[in-house]
């Protein structure tokens, strides 16, 4: 299992919950991948420091219900900027109806309040890009 991916980290817009992002950013850290954390960020600034730390993976956090528009938003500009083949995954609290149309718009993964850790971390360390 390779585990040096460059994992791009961020919550979506303004948001004060930062636990289940923190955890995952330490969780990635331990496990030998080199996390870049942006902390708040509109896509804008999330594409840019993807493409100049060129990441392997873009983790995206949002509690505040601002997936679909922004998530979109990021997979939306990546392709604009010709790095649409940076993978984004998603995680905080998605409600489930709107799971299909995160993965059609260009989401790779959802994932739920309540994901184990290892999860997460095994899904990343698997993910190759296009
Ligand atoms: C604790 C909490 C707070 C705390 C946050 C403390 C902190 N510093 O983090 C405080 C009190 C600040 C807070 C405030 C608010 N909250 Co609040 N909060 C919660 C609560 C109860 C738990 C969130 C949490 O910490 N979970 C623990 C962590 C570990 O779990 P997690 O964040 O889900 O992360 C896991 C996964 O989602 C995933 N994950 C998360 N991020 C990422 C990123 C990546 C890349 C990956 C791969 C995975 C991943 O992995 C993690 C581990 O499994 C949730 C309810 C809930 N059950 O989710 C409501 C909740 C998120 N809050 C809510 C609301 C409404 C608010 C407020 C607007 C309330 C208010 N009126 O003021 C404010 C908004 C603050 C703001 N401006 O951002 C709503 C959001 C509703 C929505 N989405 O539309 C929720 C869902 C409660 C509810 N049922 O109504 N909140």
């Amino acid at each position: 299992m390779a585990t040096t991916k460059r994992v791009v980290i961020a919550r979506l817009g303004s948001d004060d919950r930062w636990r289940g992002i923190m955890t995952i950013t330490r969780a990635l850290r331990d496990a030998g991948m080199e996390v870049i954390y942006l902390g708040d960020q509109l896509p804008e600034s999330i594409v840019q420091s993807a493409i100049q730390e060129d990441a392997d993976v873009i983790g995206l956090s949002s509690l505040s219900g601002n997936h679909m528009v922004l998530a979109s938003s990021v997979i939306k500009l990546l392709r604009e900027k010709g790095a649409g083949d940076i993978p984004v995954i998603i995680g905080g609290k998605v409600p489930t109806g709107d799971v299909a149309s995160l993965k059609k718009a260009g989401v790779l993964e959802v994932f739920a309040p309540g994901t184990p850790i290892e999860a997460v971390i095994s899904f990343i360390a698997d993910i190759e890009k296009k």
